[in-house]
């Protein structure tokens, strides 16, 4: 009960108050990752040679957090992830930067570590080198290596015995026909190899027969359109007077928010210590996996269940953003820091960008009887990275509104996965998008991991469901309610979407009450959720089991961060979310992390091609009882006068 007295005091913060502990959580810098890769090689457990999958921060506990405990005492350390070429597993250690020492060290021995992105850019020239691939790509006609494009994809894990043991890459196989060509309009269909991401060596190459390759050039580069259209005249994003948001360091303030911004490898953004008026809301939240599901059994499609997060990691293909054509406006940007696999430092630039934006109307009434209206103006700061992941991009924003609500917005775009069919006929697991090359139905299923803290630690989740009354209760028919029913156990909070009964779940903190004696609470609202069809025993279903569900709840527990596990090349569904869950703890007035699956059902259409408009999805997180009213009905009235009427004859203001 102290930590809520403190927070009900910081409730009474002014507006944009920076709580003194945020330093805790920056991520680390450029010289505390080469210290980190510098402690491990110089431990004789590890040497010289080993190499780096991730290095990042090591969160401060939730409650020192929440608690306020001082950066200047808590304790400087990171998480390193490392592996040898010449053996299986990883090693996963927790490393002190005040200490100069390895702290803890567990080693997985069967767990592959994330692709680099070295390997990932090696994979090509090894296949292309192959003396089976070059006779296969002869075998269609293929006489010029140079224009042969092979796109690495994790290999998932169907038992083949030649692959057991190794750390795979499955590849497919386009061309581009002369520089800068959409390559992805000339799918070489049923030509695939795999290769050993360590060594180098192509285990195998599967030549089965396929269709001609299809020839037709669908460019989207702007050097090769010449039919485009006029611009539209400019439409300036102008903040004369600067942004209404301040960075100390990756801690930012803006209205009443209060957050800091980590970045990682695998994760991309993380948001920490989420805070409205200084009340705590979510102690860590980000995007902890993604799964695409293909469709197709067909070829070596049947294959292609890629964890985008748990396999490649987001946050080191992220784009180094552009202003003016990424992003509009007065923009912060912010670099990140990531490791190489030898332990180096790379830096992402512009990989954060950080802007406000308008968001339409806040709130408004017209008083019909004195025809009084009040109108206010919403603005919104918006967070956001783009990551390519081969030949998908996914943009993704948190947008932090007036009114209290964060929201998640997923934007896909980028090249659909193409695939040759002949002209005309393509699969049933196909549409057709070009002539001869088509996309596969498949889905982007995404897990975000929201750990937590409506005005602290002492939290509980409700499920609210929508009924019709009972008959006898309900004479003139139209009686509907709403009921609360506790999730109290993490069995019990194994949960499905529900559109019959309008469900949604909230996250109460029964110790604190608002203004009409209800408990404090903000709502998930599983506004895109997506069925899986993958058969749960299978291959991939078995691997990805986190998606059978659209909301999952565990009792707070920081080694209890991905989904589908931890180390996901080659898994075998073990160290998810369902063995998180199978402990069973009780979830009721204790700190605990909610799980949302939501996702895209991309049935794929000719619009998708050459390149895919975006398409998306998300979730809010919106206060329900958390504040005594709207909080917005303080924003203050303002009418912009640099607007003005189209339609009128000369420039005048709108109000
Ligand atoms: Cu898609």
């Amino acid at each position: 009960m102290d930590d809520i007295a403190r927070f009900a005091a910081a409730g009474t913060l002014t507006s944009g108050a920076i709580p003194p502990y945020a330093p805790a959580l920056e991520p680390l810098t450029a010289a505390e990752i080469r210290s980190v890769a510098a402690i491990v090689k110089a431990d004789p457990a590890f040497g010289e040679a080993i190499l780096f999958e991730t290095i990042e921060l090591m969160d401060p506990p939730k409650s020192a957090i929440l608690s306020g405990v001082p950066a200047s005492s808590l304790p400087r350390q990171a998480r390193a992830n490392v592996f040898r070429v010449e053996e299986q597993g990883v090693w996963k250690l927790t490393v002190s930067l005040d200490d100069k020492r390895v702290l803890s060290s567990q080693r997985f021995p069967s767990a592959r570590p994330m692709i680099q992105l070295e390997q990932f850019m090696a994979i090509e020239a090894y296949v292309k080198a192959d003396p089976r691939f070059i006779a296969a790509c002869a075998g269609r006609g293929i006489t010029d290596m140079s224009k042969v494009c092979v796109d690495p994809w994790s290999a998932g894990n169907f038992g083949n015995p030649d692959e057991e043991g190794r750390h795979l890459s499955h590849t497919f196989i386009w061309l581009r026909l002369y520089d800068d060509e959409a390559f992805y309009a000339h799918p070489v269909e049923g030509l695939n190899a795999v290769v050993d991401i360590k060594t180098g060596e192509v285990i195998r190459v599967d030549d089965r027969p396929g269709p001609a390759i299809p020839m037709r050039e669908v460019n989207y580069d702007s050097k090769f359109l010449t039919d485009t259209l006029p611009p539209l005249k400019p439409l300036n994003v102008v903040q004369p007077e600067g942004v209404s948001f301040a960075l100390d360091g990756h801690h930012i303030t803006w209205d009443r928010w209060a957050f800091t911004i980590g970045f990682n490898a695998r994760e991309s953004i993380t948001l920490h210590d989420i805070r409205f008026d200084g009340r705590p809301i979510v102690n860590r939240a980000s995007l902890v996996e993604m799964v695409v599901p293909y469709g197709s059994p067909e070829n070596g499609h049947y294959r292609k269940n890629v964890f985008d997060i748990g396999e490649y990691g987001l946050g080191k293909l992220a784009n180094s953003l552009k202003l003016g054509c990424d992003c509009l406006g007065a923009i912060q940007y912010l670099d990140v820091n990531l490791n190489t696999m030898s332990g180096e430092v790379f830096t992402i630039e512009k990989a954060i960008c950080i802007h406000e934006e308008d968001s339409g109307i806040l709130w408004k009434h017209w008083d019909f009887r004195t025809e009084r209206t009040q109108v206010r103006r919403g603005r919104k700061l918006v967070v956001s990275c783009i990551c390519t992941v081969g030949n998908y991009e996914y943009a993704q924003y948190w947008y932090f509104d007036q009114n209290g609500e964060i929201e998640f917005e997923m934007k896909a775009t980028g090249i659909i996965n193409t695939v040759g069919c002949e002209p005309g006929q393509p699969s049933k697991y196909e549409r057709e998008v070009s002539p001869g090359v088509a996309g596969q139905i498949h889905q982007h299923i995404f897990c975000a991991r929201l750990d937590m803290a409506i005005d602290g630690e002492g939290n509980t989740v409700l499920e609210c469901n929508t009924q019709t009354e009972v008959a006898a209760l309900n004479p003139w028919g139209n009686a509907f309610f709403e009921t609360e029913t506790p999730l109290a156990t993490e069995t019990e909070a194994c949960r499905r979407a529900n559109l019959a009964t309008a469900r949604y779940w909230k996250v109460i903190n029964p110790n604190k009450t608002n203004l009409v004696g209800r408990p404090v609470a903000y709502k998930l609202m599983p506004t895109n959720c997506v069925n899986s069809f993958l058969v749960p025993t299978g291959p991939s279903g078995s691997r990805s089991r986190f998606v059978e569900n659209h909301l999952w709840v565990t009792a707070h527990a920081p080694e209890e961060r991905y989904p589908a596990g931890e180390f996901m090349n080659h898994s075998d569904g073990s160290g998810g979310i369902t063995d998180f869950v199978s402990q069973d703890r009780p979830l009721e007035n204790t700190s605990v992390v909610l799980w949302h699956v939501f996702g895209l059902h991309h049935s794929v259409r000719p619009e998708d091609f050459p390149v895919q408009p975006c398409i998306r999805t998300g979730f809010k997180l919106m206060p329900t009882g958390f504040f005594d009213g709207n909080p917005a009905i303080s924003v203050a009235e303002t009418i912009n006068t640099e607007s003005r009427d189209a339609g009128a004859a000369s420039s005048s203001c709108c109000c």
